[in-house]
């Protein structure tokens, strides 16, 4: 009985997962499988071809999905983000690396019973960086991919060794195996910085007081956000990172030569992010309340990263700067969002 062809989306109900099923719903190029361990909105689920609840532990769960479908294309989204993952880090180390290296299991097994390449596009993260103190920040300016890969969170370790693991079974899996054969997996990363989307709210992140912020004020909450006001780190628009997925997708193999590629839109501080939101929304009750732990996390991460190779190796050229993704895409966005409740 034929198997239907689809991409797998992992972490489906996630802020990635919500706006790449949209996407991919309207390029129309894929039938999508959605995967993810709590339940589906009900416009997300009928964007999908297929929907499943369940856990990317469960290896006898990914055996049934193989079964049932012939997947292409593996877009790993599901993961524990940088503040959840420090209160539960062997949890986290479970969920984000256990779970990367089942999905990479699967990749593996569809490419070798498909007889062809399984494309596997996986986000990192700008937590991969560590740098040491503010000073060294401030310095290192725009960091580029091979430089301060010294993570100090758990979620940081876990994508930067997931980098490796992607690396190793696209290029050196089994090697000593008597029939060594290419594995037949094409693993590509993005380190995404800071995401803010309009339609969705984040959860579990140590970037995430700036969507916070935004939604806060458009809904009329009082909003007290975690980092100082210089606290300064790289965003993007999420249509820009979900572009990027795509485009990255869509590579020629011998265009895409690094483990993992910087990406970015903008870096403003969050006391330049509070002032844009202030005009917009004069009423807001937005105040600093910084938390110390979570600061002293989000101070490792890089003011801003070099994203010359994605531009110059898969085209990568973001939509929107700060001014564009705050008055063409999240203020109307935003806005129509909480006026219809
Ligand atoms: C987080 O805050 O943990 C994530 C990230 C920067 O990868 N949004």
């Amino acid at each position: 009985m034929a198997r239907k062809p689809v991409v797998l989306v992992t972490g489906a109900s996630g802020e990635m997962g919500h706006s790449l099923i949209h996407r991919l719903a309207e390029a129309g190029a894929y039938d999508v499988l959605a995967l993810d361990v709590r339940p589906f909105p009900p416009e997300v689920a009928r964007r999908c071809a297929a929907v499943r609840v369940g856990d990317i532990l469960d290896r006898h769960l990914l055996e049934r999905l193989q079964s049932e479908f012939e997947i292409a294309v593996v877009f790993h989204l599901a993961a524990l983000l940088s503040t959840r993952a420090e209160f539960v880090p062997e949890t986290a180390h479970e969920v984000n690396v256990q779970g990367t290296l089942n999905l990479l299991r699967l990749a593996l097994e569809e490419a070798r019973s498909l007889g062809r390449r399984v494309k596997f596009l996986f986000p990192s993260s700008i937590a991969v960086y560590g740098l040491p103190d503010p000073a060294a920040k401030r310095r290192a300016g725009r960091v580029a991919e091979h430089e301060w890969t010294v993570p100090v969170t758990m979620y940081g370790c876990n994508k930067l060794y997931c980098e490796h693991l992607g690396r190793y079974v696209s290029r050196h899996y089994r090697q000593l195996a008597a029939q060594g054969e290419p594995s037949g997996v094409d693993f590509r990363a993005i380190r995404f910085p800071g995401l803010i989307s309009a339609f969705t709210l984040p959860s579990g992140g140590t970037s995430d007081y700036a969507s916070e912020m935004i939604h806060a004020a458009a809904v009329g909450q009082p909003y007290a956000c975690f980092v100082r006001e210089d606290t300064r780190i790289p965003f993007m628009a999420m249509p820009d990172a979900i572009e990027a997925l795509l485009a990255l997708l869509a590579a020629p193999a011998d265009a895409v030569t690094a483990l993992a590629y910087n990406v970015t839109g903008f870096n403003p501080s969050a006391g330049e992010l509070a002032g844009l939101v202030r005009r917009a929304f004069p009423a807001a009750r937005l105040t600093f309340a910084p938390d110390p732990r979570r600061q002293a996390i989000v101070d490792t991460w890089p003011e801003d990263v070099d994203d010359a190779r994605a531009r110059r190796e898969w085209g990568f050229r973001p939509a929107y700067d700060l001014a564009r993704a705050f008055n063409e895409y999240l203020l109307p966005n935003v806005t129509r969002r909480y006026a219809a409740r």
